[in-house]
């Protein structure tokens, strides 16, 4: 028998739900002779779903993204807002009788949510996955404790989503998956071939941090940082608040070889909170996102413009601080 379990690639709370998934479907669905596949899923343009990911024999298993309307499709867990590509999957989705589909918008991860499915639904329960659900949960919700927590990456767990979300080798990640069936996070990520991937992530990750400190400025509650000329194409969402935990708001303004973009966040540990609708400020630039980040992008070229851009934003935001 074959099970092909497709699931969000890149992400800590897919290859945390494609390992809960497996573990759960070995223990209580089929204990015979089951060959386990993965495939990573992106999200592609004009809402498109790979077809060819999926397995023409055996049972295909979506956990942790979109939903599709294939009768190869034999089980899926998703809980994204947007978990249907049209009306028509919704429909299929609602019509289906076989007790295999689930979707829970208000899961903090999906990886909690198979989960639970699997101890209300099958009586499937595993002490040994509690940590690993534990840390799904505030990765995907980004509910850390603190900026230091997420910019520090001390606990093992933090570090192993380094990996995931970089790496290309989707066989790579798929040996993740299957030692999360067995293993402890802090015993894989203490491994050779971890460790080797971890490396120059992490000197990246503290050159930029070094950059970015002597880079911020701040006013009036917004810290920004004119990326520019220093070769840094994206950073931990999270560095600007370890650099500056007063600020409330930050931008910064950052150019690879396909574009200039203006990132706008807001500090979830404030001490004053966001008063702002960051997507609609970005929005007025040609840009979006959500109420608590977004980004405008623009022509490589643009940089003038997008220096101009990220000075009104900063207007936008700032206050006066009494
Ligand atoms: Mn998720």
């Amino acid at each position: 028998m074959k099970l092909r379990v497709l699931y969000h690639g890149n992400c800590f709370d897919g290859v945390a739900s494609a390992a809960v998934f497996t573990k759960f479907y070995l223990t209580k669905i089929n204990t015979n002779d089951v060959q386990v596949e993965y495939r990573p899923m992106m999200h592609l343009p004009n809402n498109l779903f790979d077809y060819s990911a999926l397995s023409d024999e055996g049972e295909n298993a979506i956990v942790d993204f979109k939903y599709c309307a294939d009768e190869r499709v034999t089980w899926w867990f998703d809980h994204h807002q947007s978990a249907f590509l049209s009306e028509a999957d919704k429909e299929h989705f609602l019509a289906d009788k076989s007790g295999r589909k689930f979707l829970d918008v208000n899961s903090k991860s999906c990886c909690e949510f198979i989960a639970r499915i699997a101890k209300e639904k099958f009586g499937f329960e595993d002490e040994s996955l509690k940590e690993l659900i534990h840390w799904a949960h505030i990765i995907d919700e980004a509910m850390y404790e603190s900026a230091a927590q997420c910019v520090e990456l001390k606990a093992p767990a933090l570090q192993l989503m380094q990996v995931i979300e970089e790496e290309k080798d989707a066989k790579f990640v798929e040996e993740i998956i299957r030692e999360l069936t067995t293993k402890s996070i802090e015993e894989i990520v203490a491994s050779e071939k971890i460790q080797q991937k971890l490396k120059p992530i992490l000197e990246k990750h503290w050159k930029v941090l070094e950059i970015m400190k002597h880079k911020a400025m701040y006013s009036r509650g917004v810290v920004h940082f004119d990326l520019i000329d220093e070769g840094i194409e994206g950073y931990n969402k999270f560095i600007p608040y370890y650099i500056c935990p007063r600020a409330t708001y930050s931008v910064s303004i950052t150019k690879s070889k396909f574009r200039v973009k203006i990132s706008v966040g807001s500090n979830p540990w404030a001490p004053r909170p966001r008063q702002h609708n960051i997507a609609e400020i970005c929005e007025q630039y040609g840009g979006g996102g959500h109420a608590v980040v977004g980004a405008v992008s623009l022509p490589p070229e643009d940089v003038e413009i997008g220096r101009k851009y990220m000075k009104e934003i900063i207007e936008k935001l700032q206050f006066d601080e009494n």
